[in-house]
Parts: structure tokens; C-alpha cells; sequence
């Protein structure tokens, strides 16, 4: 059997269901029916509509929650992207769909091309994809899913099999994009980093010259609210830095933009933990990724952390410095245990002091500082909420055993989520939703943190059976969310 067809290697599914059946307009229902609705039978699609595809970070995210409902989903979901790994460990930003027309999403494969751009890079030949990456959250959500079932998870070979492939996506982060030196990884373009209008960015984008506005033409503006989208200019320098990247070849270390960013290094940081437990779990040592774990949060803290910002900033490690803007990314190092204990005292201060406002004026995270000169309210990523972001730093206040506010965040998660019908991304203030609705990372995320699974038995008729007839199989063990 080749290696793609290993990873997706599909065994009959266990499936335990509700009994009592769910009342068909319960949250848990309601976010399960999005995931099967997004399900094309490989992978989940962040939207139907704005974004026909399967997109890397929002499949970890994905996986986290699916893994409550169908483990073997949740599998298929990770092994589904890793097949689409590119040789040099790249995991694309982007797997194309085929079936799916070329005008519905911009930038398409032809944009890309990656299979002959990316050919010395070593992109796959049977499927195509974007040459840029996401945050790296891989790790962490294989072990979780594995974690939900262990018993499916090694009957399967899961980890054996995904192992390889995290390990290599890990080195060519740590290798091929330390562009500032400093042991941290670095973007190459603000959709890596997967906030993509971050006021972060605009200092180094400024420098870039964007492409004209007619040269490409947008598919997002037919969705949702255009104003709220990126503008053509930023959209034309989008496009600038991908074709730069692409016309090298993809080749690592020569483009305009490289910037260090504290939520996909601290991404990393809590990925490479999960690797050493994933190392552990098949009898290999893991104290070495431990200890690298621990280096690079020694290297975040000396080349990001800002005490007199309170929050973690990003590097231009083109035009040298700190981007002193303050967005979410800066906060979500809270999710690291072994962050020194003076740093968590005032992350947290930050979140609900008046810049994000958690519990005070707010009940989400806004993607950016609500005294910043850039905060709009429903712009893309320069002020609204997303879910994923919310969801990390619940997870990090739990860590650091600030309970009341982490189940604060929780509840507000879960309940601005279904309120919004599982929105996009929300007003910070008002939880009004706003983007795409029946986006697939806040139902998964949203699942992920309701608390009291319902009883195990029958299924219901409604909702949460499967396409393909199937029944989702809701494993969750209790207490094993991390
Ligand atoms: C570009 C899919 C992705 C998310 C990103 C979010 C948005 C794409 C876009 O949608 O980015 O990758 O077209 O705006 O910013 O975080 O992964 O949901």
C-alpha cells in the first residue's frame, strides 16, 4: 500500500450514539450537525462557502473536536493533511479539493502551481496545494486524539504513522525557517500566521509593493460582508509575496516579509510537547523534545516578551525590531506550563485589564487591542473574536489555575458559539456574529469545551449521523481534554 493510501486507510468505525436521544436543539447537536455538514469524507471544510477546501490549522482545530464525536474521524481528518506534506516536511496551508470549481476560492491551484513550483521543494504530485504554511498544531491534536481513543488510535497505527511526518514538519520549521537566527520560527506571510489582517503586519507589509488589483480577481468579496474583508491593496500584497515565494521556488530565506510571531512559536512550543508524549507512547525517549521544548520558550521569552506592553510582540526580522501593536497572538504563550510565573501574572493581567477587556467589557478575546489606533470592531482579525484564540487561552488560564476566568471564557465560548450559529468570528462586544456562519473550528471548539457529554447509547434521528449512514461515535473518556 503507498503512503497516501496508509494514512487514509479507513477501518469500520465503532459507533456509540445518544439514549437518551439529544433534544434536537441542544448545543451539542446543533455543532455536530456543522461538522457533518462540513464533512466532505476526508477531511472538514472551514466553510462551504468561504472556504471550499481543507485549510491546515482549522483541520487540527477540527480534530479536536471531532475526536469527542468519531475518533477515527478525527484520525482521518490529520492523516488526510499530512498525506498532502510536501518532502521538505512542509505541511501546506492549503489541500485542494479537485471537485471543486477553480473560481470559488482565490488564490486557487493555478495560482499555486504547486506541483511545478514546488517540485525542488518537493510537493506532492497527486494533489495540490498552497506553498505557504499554518500555525502547528498538528501535534497537539494527534495526541489529543489519540488520547480519546487510545485502544482505535494504536489498532490503527495512528500515532506510528503520523510520528514521522510531525517530526519532519517540526524540523523544517525549525530549520529552514529560523530566518532571524535566534532559534524561533519564522512567517513568511501574514496567511501563515493565520490572522491575516493583524494590524502586526502592517508595518512590514507597508514595504511590500502590491500587485495591481487587476491582476487576480477575488472570490471572499462574494461572501459575508466585503468591508469587513482585507482591502485590494492588502490583498494585492498578498498576492505579491505569494508569487515572490512561488517564483523562487519556494525556497526558504529570500523573500520581503519574515516575521516572528508569538502564537505560532508558542503553537510550536506546545506541539513539540505533544511530539515528546507521542515519542513516549510508542517506547521511544522523549526527554529530548522536552528539553527543546524548554529552549525554545527560553528563546520566546528573550526575543518577544515585552514587560512594559504586557504581552508578547512580534519580530520584523526584516526591518528589525518589535511590532509594538498588541494582538491576541501576543497572549497565547499563556497556554505554556513552564512560562516563568511573573510572565503569567501579567498576561493575565493584560486579558482583562482594559487593551482586551476579558470579563470587563468583553466576554470573547478580541483579535487586537481595543485602545489600539487600528481596532475595528468587525474588521478582519483587527478587532472581532475568533473562537480558536478564546479557546487557547481557556486552555491557558486552566493551565496556570486561574479556574473562575477560564470557566468564564468556556461558558461565554460555548454559548456566543451557538448564539452566533457557530459564526466565524464574532463582535467582541455584542457577540454579534460576523464572517461565515457554520464554520467548522467554533463548532469543533465548541464541543470540545461542553463539559457534560450526554449519556451513551441509541442514536438519535436526528442531526449527528453520519453521511454515509454511520453513526458518530462519542468516545469522550471525561478528562481527557489535555
Ligand atoms: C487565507 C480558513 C482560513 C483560516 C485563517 C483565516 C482565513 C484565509 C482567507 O480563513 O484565511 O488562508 O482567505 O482569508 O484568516 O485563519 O485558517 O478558515
Amino acid at each position: 500500500m503507498d503512503r497516501t493510501a496508509q494514512l487514509t486507510a479507513r477501518p469500520a468505525e465503532r459507533t456509540i450514539a445518544y439514549d437518551p436521544p439529544l433534544p434536537v436543539d441542544s448545543p451539542h447537536v446543533r455543532a455536530a450537525r456543522v461538522l457533518e455538514e462540513n464533512w466532505t469524507g476526508t477531511s472538514t471544510v472551514p466553510s462551504r462557502s468561504l472556504y471550499p477546501h481543507q485549510w491546515s490549522w482549522d483541520s487540527a482545530f477540527v480534530a479536536i473536536g471531532l475526536r469527542h464525536l468519531s475518533p477515527l474521524r478525527a484520525q482521518t481528518e490529520l492523516e488526510t493533511l499530512l498525506a498532502a506534506q510536501w518532502a521538505d516536511g512542509r505541511v501546506p496551508h492549503i489541500v485542494f479539493n479537485p471537485s471543486v470549481p477553480l473560481d470559488a476560492y482565490f488564490p486557487s491551484p493555478d495560482f499555486w502551481r504547486s506541483s511545478t513550483a514546488g517540485h525542488t521543494a518537493g510537493a506532492p504530485r497527486t494533489v495540490q496545494t498552497s506553498g505557504i504554511v499554518q500555525p502547528p498544531v498538528h501535534a497537539l491534536a494527534a495526541w489529543l486524539v489519540h488520547c480519546a481513543d487510545p485502544g482505535l488510535s494504536r489498532a490503527r497505527g495512528f500515532l506510528a504513522r503520523t510520528h514521522p511526518r510531525l517530526a519532519a514538519w517540526h524540523r523544517y520549521l525549525l530549520h529552514r525557517r529560523d530566518l532571524g537566527g535566534g532559534g524561533l520560527a519564522s512567517v513568511v506571510h501574514p496567511w501563515e500566521q493565520g490572522m491575516d489582517n493583524s494590524p502586526c503586519w502592517d508595518a512590514p507589509l507597508s514595504r511590500v509593493t502590491p500587485a495591481p488589483a487587476r491582476s487576480f480577481r477575488r472570490a471572499d468579496l462574494d461572501h459575508g460582508a466585503p468591508e469587513d474583508r482585507p482591502t485590494d491593496l492588502d490583498y494585492g500584497r498578498y498576492v505579491r509575496l505569494a508569487a515572490d515565494y512561488r517564483d523562487a521556488g519556494y525556497t526558504d530565506g529570500k523573500g520581503d516579509f519574515a516575521v516572528e510571531d508569538p502564537a505560532f512559536n508558542a503553537l510550536l512550543i506546545a506541539s513539540e510537547h505533544a511530539l515528546a508524549r507521542i515519542a513516549q507512547e510508542l517506547g521511544a525517549p522523549g526527554t529530548a523534545r522536552h528539553a527543546r521544548a524548554e529552549r525554545l520558550t527560553a528563546a520566546l521569552v528573550e526575543r518577544l516578551w515585552d514587560p512594559a506592553a504586557g504581552v508578547f510582540l512580534c519580530r520584523d526580522v526584516r526591518g528589525g525590531g518589535l511590532i509594538r501593536e498588541r494582538g491576541v497572538s501576543g497572549l497565547v504563550p499563556l497556554l505554556l506550563p513552564e512560562l516563568p510565573r511573573d510572565i503569567v501574572t501579567a498576561l493575565v493581567s493584560t486579558l482583562s485589564g482594559p487593551h482586551f477587556g476579558l470579563g470587563d467589557t468583553t466576554r470573547l478575546v478580541p483579535s487586537y487591542d481595543l485602545l489600539g489606533e487600528a481596532f475595528d470592531a468587525h474588521r478582519y482579525w483587527r478587532g472581532p473574536a475568533w473562537f480558536n484564540t478564546s479557546w487557547l487561552l481557556e486552555r491557558g488560564l486552566r493551565v496556570h489555575g486561574e479556574r473562575e476566568r477560564a470557566e468564564a471564557l468556556r461558558e461565554a465560548l460555548v454559548e456566543t458559539a451557538d448564539a452566533s450559529g457557530y459564526a466565524e468570528y464574532v463582535d467582541p462586544f455584542t457577540g454579534e456574529a460576523c464572517g461565515a456562519s457554520g464554520f467548522g473550528w467554533t463548532a469543533a471548539l465548541a464541543l470540545d469545551l461542553l463539559r457534560e457529554p450526554p449519556r451513551l447509547g441509541k442514536a438519535p434521528a436526528h442531526g449527528v449521523s453520519g453521511a454515509g449512514g454511520e453513526t458518530f461515535d462519542r468516545s469522550d473518556k471525561g478528562g481527557n481534554r489535555g
